[in-house]
């Protein structure tokens, strides 16, 4: 009687197991497509109109030519979801994506990951194809100048980082590669688009942080940040301080928040 007792509890336990397996197995094997994703991020920003920006969105770039979507062509969809102004904590990057997150994420500074279009497009891909409704993921132009200049996830790039450059006032912080050959690059969206929407008054200072991972290659004399300083708005105060050391961005915000390093 006991012996048969534990048998249906093993018995059931091994069911309950093989269904929680399976459908977890389901959810997770599901990939989720491309519109679920925006509108999901879109509403962690607790708005009830993402299904009316994701329609302002998709018009940008569906039944077009991906070589043909320009900047301006996401226009309405930065008038559906406007940037409040960013002041004494813009923080701009170029080639440190990984260190900005990080410090982002640990400390008040925003970077455009943090707004609602940026958090919601960033890491995607997508376009589309004339003569369909459809959004692709694939077979997309890359990034890269190579394929076109005027595709779809490049434009909203430039777009949403022009807005993000627009909103920003007072003291702002940039977080450029000490490892890089040239810590600013005018063809990057930091150099192409940010820095030239940066105006004084409205922005006062611009403080350049070099972070590297090996050894640095580049420190505050470094002459592509002469460019960088030619390139300021006259009146915008620069500064630049380097870390000069190797360090990840783990430990570049475990310093910053223990107070041994700040932007
Ligand atoms: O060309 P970049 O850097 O100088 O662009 C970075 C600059 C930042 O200050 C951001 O405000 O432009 C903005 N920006 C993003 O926020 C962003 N998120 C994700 C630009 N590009 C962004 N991406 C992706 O990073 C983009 O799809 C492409 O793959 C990179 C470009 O980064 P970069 O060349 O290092």
């Amino acid at each position: 009687m006991k012996l048969t007792w534990i048998a249906v509890i093993v018995g059931a336990v091994v069911v309950v197991i093989i269904v929680l397996g399976v459908s977890l197995g389901l959810t997770v094997g599901k990939k989720k497509d491309f519109k679920s994703t925006f509108i999901d991020r879109c509403e962690t920003f607790k708005r009830s109109d993402c299904k009316n920006i994701w329609k302002t969105f998709s018009k940008a770039y569906v039944r077009r030519n991906n070589c043909t979507v320009r900047m301006e062509d996401y226009n309405k969809l930065m008038d559906a979801a406007p940037l409040e102004p960013l002041c004494n904590k813009a923080l701009f990057w170029s080639d440190t994506k990984d260190f900005a997150r990080s410090i982002a994420a640990k400390t008040d500074n925003k970077t455009l990951e943090k707004t609602l279009l940026g958090h919601t497009l960033d890491g995607l891909t997508w376009c589309g194809k004339e003569g369909s409704d459809e959004t692709f993921t694939s077979g997309c132009p890359s990034w890269g100048k190579d394929d076109c200049e005027n595709n779809p996830v490049r434009s909203f790039w430039k777009r949403a980082s022009a807005a993000f450059a627009d909103a920003a006032c007072g003291d702002v912080t940039a977080l450029l590669n000490g490892d890089s050959d040239t810590p600013f690059s005018p063809t990057s969206i930091f150099g192409s688009i940010e820095i030239k929407r940066l105006k004084y008054p409205r922005v006062k200072s611009m403080k350049v942080v070099l972070v590297s991972k090996k050894k640095p290659k580049a420190d505050c004399s470094h002459p592509s940040l002469v460019d960088l300083q030619n390139a300021l708005d006259a009146g915008i105060n620069y500064s630049c301080r380097s870390n000069g050391h190797k360090f990840s961005a783990s430990v570049i915000v475990y310093l910053l928040l223990m107070g041994h390093f700040s932007l």
